[in-house]
């Protein structure tokens, strides 16, 4: 069946959400749980799934996000498996970006009709998940559905972030709306199950998945060539004509599109048992294979930490972090609630040495820091005695080397921090 299956990733907008670690790459490419990055996510989805085409659509084509896809998605010259990326190009009859979600699939339509499906799946960029797709196109086909989302129960607090919308005993969809305002929640409750009652996720929400027919999504482009969004156009259109699916998933999502969902999803990670499970064979997350050594921890504490490859650890404490791969850290060093995404590159001792000697900060976490409540972007300098402290008590701000957003604190990439500086 899932050779009947094109796979399309929305890879984000503006990802002025994800602000400043979108400030210099595209959002599939932020990096997530020390050695991956979000594009990782819905591909190895795909793939566990037998799903093995697919586009990502992006705005603009970062040269890591290229990287990235070419180092790691490689298949057999026998195989028709292919990932491939579709930035947004300017042609003579189309000056712009893309303009939404359906636009970008619209523009792209042309590179996809080039293959041979009979359904497309879309899917966003920014979730975290592992879901097995031959469930929601079996019951796509069994239904005789055109479209199918996905979709899952969700609290009024969530809810007002999401499309939502109701379904008939069939599970066919009879109303939607994409982002309800609070006053508005009170005619959108569904009888979810007495489990998710009991946990108040009473709203059965869009995961934003959808699977098309083929025949009918180059139809809905050409007769409304002005839709510009699936949640605010195109599914509250067409299921008014037509047959559209609820494909109810159970299972662990997350929408990870802000720095505090994203942080969160992060430090997840570093739980007994977390929700995301990177340790499930039968549903890997693949990323670049990098040949690292092993990482080394010279005499520190360490409490639920997820410790990448390649990484020499001389810190006091490590707390609830996530340290990504070639973490170089300090001595005395405290980090706690702090994901650090690593360097592209090590320095030789010699390197190190002469930074200081110059009193430059070394590439890493130099010694006796406090680090807590941040996200430290990839290839920063923090120098010595230096201390962050996100919290509430920050305001929301943007600054030369670091943003605040939600309380916490963002080292942006490529920073030099000065020794002793206090944030
Ligand atoms: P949102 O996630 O708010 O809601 P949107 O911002 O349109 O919707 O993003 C969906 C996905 O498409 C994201 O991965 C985003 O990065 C990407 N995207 C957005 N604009 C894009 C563009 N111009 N080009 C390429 N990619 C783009 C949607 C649905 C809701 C649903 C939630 C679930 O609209 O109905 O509940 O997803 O998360
Ligand atoms: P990001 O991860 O922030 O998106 P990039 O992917 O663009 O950044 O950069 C990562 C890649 O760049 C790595 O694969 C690494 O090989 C290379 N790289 C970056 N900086 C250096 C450097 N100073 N020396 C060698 N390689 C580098």
């Amino acid at each position: 069946m899932t050779e009947k299956v094109l796979g399309v990733i929305l890879g984000g907008g503006q990802g002025s959400r994800l602000s400043p670690l979108t400030q210099t790459r595209s959002k599939p490419a932020v990096p997530i749980g020390g050695k991956y990055r979000l594009v990782d996510i819905p591909i190895s989805n795909c793939l566990n799934s037998g799903i093995h085409r697919m586009f990502v659509l992006t705005q603009f084509n970062s040269a890591s996000l290229n990287k990235h896809i070419k180092n790691t998605y490689h298949f057999s010259h026998f195989s028709s498996a292919f990932v491939d990326i579709l930035a947004a190009e300017q042609t003579p009859d189309n000056p712009t970006w893309f303009q939404g979600t359906a636009d970008a699939v619209r523009q792209t339509m042309h590179h996809l009709l080039q293959h041979q499906f009979e359904y497309v799946l879309i899917l966003s960029g920014d979730q975290l998940y592992q879901m097995d797709f031959n469930d929601m196109l079996q019951a796509h086909e069994n239904s005789g559905a055109e479209v199918t989302l996905a979709t899952i129960p969700s609290t009024a607090k969530d809810a007002t972030s999401f499309g939502i919308l109701k379904a008939n005993e069939e599970n066919i969809i009879t109303s939607f709306i994409e982002k309800p305002s609070a006053d508005l929640l009170k005619d959108w409750a569904s009888d979810t199950g007495p489990e998710m009652q009991a946990e108040g996720r009473n709203y059965l929400a869009s995961m934003g998945i959808y699977i098309f027919n083929r025949d009918l999504l180059v139809r809905i482009f050409a007769e409304n060539p002005d839709d510009k969004d699936f949640g605010k156009e195109i599914i509250p259109r067409v299921l008014k004509e037509q047959k559209v699916l609820s494909f109810q998933y159970e299972g662990y999502w997350t929408d990870i599109g802000n720095i505090s969902s994203f942080f969160e999803a992060n430090l997840g990670l570093t739980d007994d048992i977390p929700k995301f499970n990177l340790f499930d064979s039968a549903q890997s997350i693949f990323t670049r294979p990098r040949m690292l050594p092993p990482s080394k921890i010279l005499g520190s504490n360490l409490e639920k930490a997820v410790i990448a490859e390649g990484c020499i650890l001389n810190a006091d404490c490590i707390k609830h972090s996530v340290i990504g791969i070639r973490s170089r850290i300090g001595n005395g060093t405290i980090i706690e609630n702090t994901y650090i995404m690593g360097c592209d590159r090590y320095q030789t001792l010699l390197e190190i040495a002469a930074d200081k000697e110059a009193g430059r900060a070394w590439l890493g976490i130099g010694d006796r820091c406090k680090i807590k409540n941040a996200i430290i972007d990839k290839n920063c300098r923090i120098g010595s005695d230096v201390e962050i402290n996100g919290g509430d008590h920050l305001a929301d701000g943007d600054f030369e080397l670091y943003a605040v957003k939600d309380g916490i604190v963002v080292i942006k990439k490529d920073s030099v921090v000065p020794d002793g500086t206090i944030i």
